[in-house]
C-alpha cells in the first residue's frame, strides 16, 4: 500500500513537470514565419571576408550553408556587398605607417583600419561563390565613396549620407527585417542598430553569423544592438 502511494506520487510529480514543458509560452517557441512585409538581408557574404579572403573572418564559410536555406522561407531578400574604391579611407595602407586594426581620426570620427579588401569588381569583392539565392531582389554596394567608410548598409560612416536603403524597405512595405552575414561586430551590427534607429524591427540571426572581435568589438556589438531593442534569435526560432 504504502508503496503504491509513493510510486503514485512520483507519477504526479513528473507529470507536473511534463505539463510545466508543455505549457512553454507560445512566443516563446512557436516558430517565425517569414511574410510579405519581412526581409532576410544578408551582410557581405563576400570572398573577402571568407577563408583565403584579405580580410578573413573566422569561421565565415561556415554560415553559407544556414543562409542558403534561411533565404528559402524569405519571399524577400536583400543582399549588401561592401565595395570599395582602391586607396580607400578604411585601408591601413592609405596612411603611411599604419598597421591593420589601428585607428586613425577622420572627419566623421574614428576609423578603424583594415587590410585592403572588397576593391570593387576585384575577385574579392565578388559575393561568396556557394551563396544560392537567386530570388534575392536587390544588392545594396556601401563603402563606395574614397573617402567615407560605410559599416551599414543605411547610413555611410558620416552618419549623413544615405545609401537609400531606408526608403526602398519604406516604399515596399517592409517592416520587419531578420540579419545574417559577416561580420556580426562590424557590418551587420551598424547595419541592425540603424534598422532599429529608423523604425523597423530587427533580428539577428545569431548563428548565421561571425564575427571579427578585435579589441572587445565583439561583446560591445552585442550590448548595443540588446540595448537598442534588436532581437537575437537562432536560424532554428524561423519556420523551416
Ligand atoms: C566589414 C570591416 C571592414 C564587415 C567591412 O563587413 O563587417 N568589416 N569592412
Ligand atoms: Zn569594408
Amino acid at each position: 500500500m504504502k508503496h503504491g502511494l509513493d510510486r503514485r506520487r512520483f507519477l504526479w510529480i513528473g507529470g507536473a513537470m511534463a505539463m510545466a514543458a508543455a505549457t512553454t509560452p507560445a512566443w516563446a517557441q512557436s516558430p517565425i514565419k517569414p511574410g510579405e512585409s519581412d526581409a532576410l538581408i544578408v551582410v557581405d557574404v563576400q570572398r573577402c571576408f571568407t577563408k583565403g579572403g584579405s580580410l578573413e573572418v573566422p569561421d565565415g564559410d561556415a554560415i553559407v550553408p544556414a543562409i542558403n536555406r534561411l533565404a528559402k522561407g524569405f519571399a524577400n531578400v536583400i543582399l549588401t556587398q561592401d565595395w570599395h574604391t582602391p586607396g580607400h579611407a578604411s585601408f591601413a595602407s592609405s596612411y603611411p605607417g599604419k598597421k591593420p586594426f589601428e585607428t586613425v581620426d577622420l572627419p566623421y570620427g574614428k576609423q578603424v583600419l583594415w587590410p585592403d579588401h572588397c576593391v570593387q569588381g576585384t575577385d574579392g569583392a565578388a559575393l561568396h561563390p556557394d551563396l544560392a539565392i537567386p530570388h534575392a531582389q536587390l544588392v545594396v554596394r556601401k563603402g563606395f565613396r574614397r573617402g567615407i567608410d560605410s559599416y551599414s548598409a543605411f547610413l555611410e560612416a558620416d552618419k549623413k549620407t544615405e545609401t537609400g536603403l531606408g526608403g526602398y524597405l519604406k516604399e515596399r512595405g517592409i517592416g520587419r527585417l531578420f540579419f545574417v552575414g559577416l561580420a556580426t561586430d562590424f557590418c551587420v551590427a551598424w547595419t541592425a542598430l540603424d534598422a532599429s534607429r529608423k523604425g523597423f524591427e530587427a533580428l539577428v540571426i545569431e548563428d548565421a553569423t561571425r564575427g571579427i572581435d578585435t579589441q572587445g568589438s565583439m561583446a560591445a556589438a552585442w550590448k548595443d544592438m540588446l540595448a537598442a531593442g534588436v532581437k537575437r534569435i537562432k536560424a532554428a526560432d524561423i519556420a523551416g
